[in-house]
């Protein structure tokens, strides 16, 4: 009957939600691959703004203004997140900044640009590979959300 459908999908939807949430948490602790690595392997296309052999930039694909680029170390070295980081990380968190500067240049935004990294589930990261987002080719806003 009729009931029973609704509850059944209010208990999927539920379990749905339970599911994402737990798989959320997991990955925010685990150091398994993500899809990022899969971009540096060039196994799935993206669109490539700037490469060294340090780092990657690419569009993202959800873009939040006009130029929407993540910067990614090729080499993760524990960095799921910011959070993770260590002295030993001061080269390549320098290097991703250097790049921001070079991807806003490229894209010509260097007079109003900003550089983020969500960090964990409370900033709503969503992929456990330390990544810089270049936002610009708009006003932005503060405080952001
Ligand atoms: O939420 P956080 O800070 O973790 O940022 C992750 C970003 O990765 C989001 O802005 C996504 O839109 C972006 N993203 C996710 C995928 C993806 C991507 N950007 C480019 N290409 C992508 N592919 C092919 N697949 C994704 N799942």
């Amino acid at each position: 009957p009729l009931h029973s459908r609704r509850s059944l999908s209010r208990v999927s939807v539920t379990n749905d939600e339970e599911a994402a949430a737990k798989a959320a948490a997991l990955n925010a602790r685990s150091e398994a691959p993500t899809i990022f690595d899969k971009i540096i392997a060039k196994e799935i296309l993206s669109s490539i703004v700037y490469e060294d052999e340090k780092v990657l930039a690419f569009r993202d694909i959800n873009p939040q203004a006009p130029v929407h680029v993540l910067i990614i170390p090729k080499f993760r070295d524990g960095l799921t997140t910011l959070a993770k980081a260590e002295a030993r990380h001061g080269d390549i968190l320098g290097h991703l900044l250097c790049a921001s500067k070079i991807v806003a240049e490229k894209e010509g935004i260097l007079d109003g640009f900003r550089v983020v990294i969500n960090n964990g589930p409370g900033a709503c990261q969503s992929v456990y590979h330390l990544h810089l987002h270049v936002l610009g080719g708009r006003q932005l806003k503060w405080p952001p959300g």
